[in-house]
C-alpha cells in the first residue's frame, strides 16, 4: 500500500463528521461500501481515538435500526453511513420508524457526483430528498473539492439541530430524521489527520414551543401513550388528574395511574363525565383510548411526539408543552379513576397460583419478565400480540421500557434492543436488555443475529414467545372471513424454524424455557453476551 495522497473527500468527511461528534453525535452505524470509504475511514479513525464509538454491520437495514435503538436509548441522534445505490433504501423503515415515532437520527448517504447522475453510471439512482417526506432536513451536499472544506462543519451543525428539534421547518420541538446526500469524487479518500480526535460537545437543546396552558376546572384525564416520558405524570401530579399511561410510555408510576384502564373506559357513566383529556406520545395499544380519541365532546390538547400531529377527532389542540395552571383539585374525580376495582379482583390475580412445572403462556411471560427486570435493565416490546399483554397485565414499574410503536412495524425489532442495550451499556453500566417479540417478528430481523466479533457484546437476552407464526390474525377480522386454510397460509403463515441450531450459527447462546421455572432459571442467570430464549406458546 502506498501513503495515501491528499483528497478532497477525506477533508470533508472529517469536517462532517468531527462536527457532528462537537454537536453531540456519540455512535455512528456504518455499512461497507466503496463511495462511502471517506466517510468511513474518518468514522473508524475517530473511534480508535475514543471520539465516538463505531458499529459495523453489513446490512444497511439492521444498520438503520440498529441506529434508531441507540437514538431512543441516549437521547442523541446515531449517525447512519453508506454507499450509494439500494443500499440507501434499506434505512428507509429506520427512518419512517424514527419520523413517526419522534427519534433523532443522521443519515449519511454517499453518492456519484451530479455529472453521473442520470446518466446510467454504474450503482447510481435518485438518492437527493429520498427520504423527504420523512427527514426533518433534506441536503443534497456539494462535492467535496468543489466547496470550501468549511461547509461540511456548517452542515454537521445542522444536521444535529434540525435531528433533535432545535431547528427546522415547522417542526420545531420534535426530534425526527435528518438526510444528507453526499457526493464524492475520485481519489475517494486519502490521508487522514493521525490520530484522528473529536471532543464531543453537548446536544443543542430541543426548541420548546409555546406552552399550551390547561386550567384545573374541567375533569381531565391524562393519557400516556408510547414515549410519552415523565412529562406525563407530572402533568396528572399538578393537575391531580388520573393517569392512563401504556406500558411502552415511560410514565407508568405514581398514584394518579388508573389500574385496568380499559375496564374503566368501559365504564360508560364515568367516561361520559370526562371533559377532557391531556395526551402525550402515541398511544396504539387499546381501542378503548382510541375510541375515546375519537369522540368529538370532549376537549382535547395533544402534545406531538413524533412529525405527525395525534388528532383523531379532527379537533385535537396541537401542543409541545403543558403548562398547568394551580387550582383546587378535584380529588372525587381523581379516586373514580385510581381506587381498586369494586369487586376487590385486581389485574395481577389472575395466574398467580400457576403450577412453576406447567408451560408458559403470554401472560406468564410478561409477567416473568417484568418481576426479572430492574432500573438498571431495558425492556423493548415487539409488536403483535405480546405487548398488549403486557399493557393490560403489567402494573406500574421502574423499568425503562422501549418499544417501536412510530408504525409499530415487526420488522428491525432484533436490531432495536442490539442499539438500545449497546447504549444502555456504553459507559460500562450494569443491566440487561431484554427484548420480547413473537417468532415472525424474529425471523423477520435473523440478520441482525449477525455482530461483529471485534466489538463490545451487548448483554441482551432476546426472548421469543414462539406459537409456529402470526397468531394475532386469528383474533382480526380476517379470521372471520378467511377460509381456515388460507388465513394460515397468507397470514398465520407457520413456521418450523429450528431456533436451537439458529442462534449457534450466529454465536449466540440458546436456552429453551419449556415450563414457568426454566423461564425464571433463565431470567435470572447473569447475562455475559447474546442469549437467545425461545419459549414454546400455544397457538
Ligand atoms: C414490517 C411489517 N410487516 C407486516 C406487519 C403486519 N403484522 C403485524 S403482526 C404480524 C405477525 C407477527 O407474528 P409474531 O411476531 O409471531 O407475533 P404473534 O402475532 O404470534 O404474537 C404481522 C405480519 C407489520 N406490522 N410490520
Ligand atoms: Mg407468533
Amino acid at each position: 500500500m502506498t501513503a495515501p495522497a491528499h483528497s478532497p473527500a477525506t477533508d470533508a468527511a472529517v469536517r462532517l463528521l468531527t462536527g457532528l461528534v462537537e454537536h453531540g453525535v456519540r455512535d455512528i452505524v456504518l455499512s461497507p461500501g466503496s463511495r462511502s470509504q471517506a466517510l468511513a475511514l474518518a468514522a473508524i479513525a475517530l473511534a480508535r481515538s475514543g471520539s465516538v464509538r463505531v458499529h459495523v454491520r453489513i446490512d444497511e437495514r439492521v444498520a438503520g435500526f440498529t441506529a434508531l435503538g441507540l437514538s431512543r436509548e441516549s437521547g442523541a441522534p446515531a449517525a447512519l453511513i453508506c454507499t450509494s445505490g439500494t443500499a440507501t433504501a434499506g434505512y428507509l423503515p429506520a427512518a419512517m420508524e424514527a419520523f413517526h415515532a419522534g427519534v433523532p437520527l443522521i443519515l449519511l448517504t454517499a453518492d456519484r457526483p451530479p455529472e453521473l447522475r442520470g446518466v446510467g453510471a454504474n450503482q447510481a439512482t435518485i438518492q437527493p430528498g429520498m427520504y423527504r417526506p420523512w427527514a426533518r432536513l433534506s441536503v443534497d451536499a456539494a462535492v467535496p473539492g468543489d466547496a470550501d472544506p468549511k461547509v461540511f462543519g456548517a452542515l454537521a451543525a445542522d444536521a444535529v439541530a434540525a435531528a433533535v428539534g432545535a431547528a427546522g421547518e415547522g417542526l420545531d420541538g420534535v426530534a425526527g430524521p435528518v438526510h444528507l446526500n453526499l457526493p464524492f469524487r475520485e481519489p475517494l479518500s486519502g490521508a487522514l489527520p493521525d490520530p484522528l480526535r473529536a471532543t464531543r460537545g453537548p446536544l443543542p437543546q430541543p426548541a420548546p414551543g409555546e406552552p399550551v396552558r390547561v386550567g384545573a376546572g374541567l375533569r381531565t384525564l391524562v393519557v400516556a401513550g408510547a414515549d410519552a416520558g415523565p412529562d406525563a405524570a407530572r402533568i396528572a401530579r399538578e393537575g391531580g388528574w388520573p393517569l392512563i399511561a401504556e406500558v411502552v410510555s415511560g410514565a407508568r408510576v405514581g398514584p394518579h395511574l388508573v389500574p385496568a384502564y380499559r375496564e374503566r373506559l368501559h365504564d360508560a357513566a364515568l367516561a361520559g363525565r370526562i371533559q377532557r383529556v391531556v395526551v402525550l406520545g402515541h398511544p396504539t395499544l387499546s381501542r378503548e383510548i382510541a375510541a375515546l380519541l375519537r369522540r368529538t365532546d370532549l376537549e382535547i390538547v395533544a402534545v406531538r411526539r413524533g412529525g405527525e400531529r395525534l388528532n383523531p377527532s379532527g379537533a385535537a389542540v396541537d401542543a409541545r408543552t403543558i403548562e398547568v395552571e394551580p387550582g383546587p383539585v378535584d380529588a372525587e374525580w381523581l379516586a373514580a379513576w385510581t381506587a381498586p376495582a369494586g369487586d376487590g379482583s385486581t389485574a395481577g390475580a389472575a395466574d398467580g397460583g400457576r403450577a412453576t412445572d406447567g408451560p408458559v403462556d403470554r401472560a406468564v411471560l410478561v409477567r416473568a419478565v417484568w418481576a426479572a427486570s430492574t432500573a438498571d435493565d431495558r425492556l423493548l416490546f415487539g409488536s403483535s400480540r405480546i405487548v398488549r399483554v403486557a399493557d393490560q397485565l403489567l402494573d406500574g414499574g421502574d423499568v425503562r421500557v422501549h418499544a417501536n410503536r412510530g408504525l409499530a412495524g415487526i420488522d428491525g425489532t432484533i436490531a432495536t434492543g442490539v442499539g438500545i442495550a449497546l447504549a444502555a451499556q456504553a459507559g460500562g453500566e450494569p443491566g440487561t436488555a431484554r427484548v420480547v417479540l413473537g417468532d415472525l417478528s424474529f425471523l423477520h430481523d435473523v440478520g441482525s443475529l449477525l455482530l461483529p466479533a471485534d466489538e463490545p457484546a451487548p448483554r441482551i437476552q432476546v426472548i421469543v414467545g414462539n406459537d409456529g407464526g402470526g397468531t394475532i390474525f386469528d383474533g382480526l377480522e380476517v379470521a372471520g372471513t378467511a377460509p381456515a386454510a388460507d388465513l394460515d397460509r397468507a397470514f398465520y403463515t407457520p413456521q418450523s424454524v429450528a431456533l436451537k441450531p439458529l442462534a449457534a450459527a450466529y454465536g449466540w447462546t440458546y436456552v429453551r424455557a419449556g415450563t414457568v421455572a426454566e423461564l425464571e432459571q433463565a431470567l435470572a442467570a447473569e447475562v455475559t453476551g447474546p442469549q437467545l430464549i425461545e419459549v414454546p406458546l400455544a397457538r
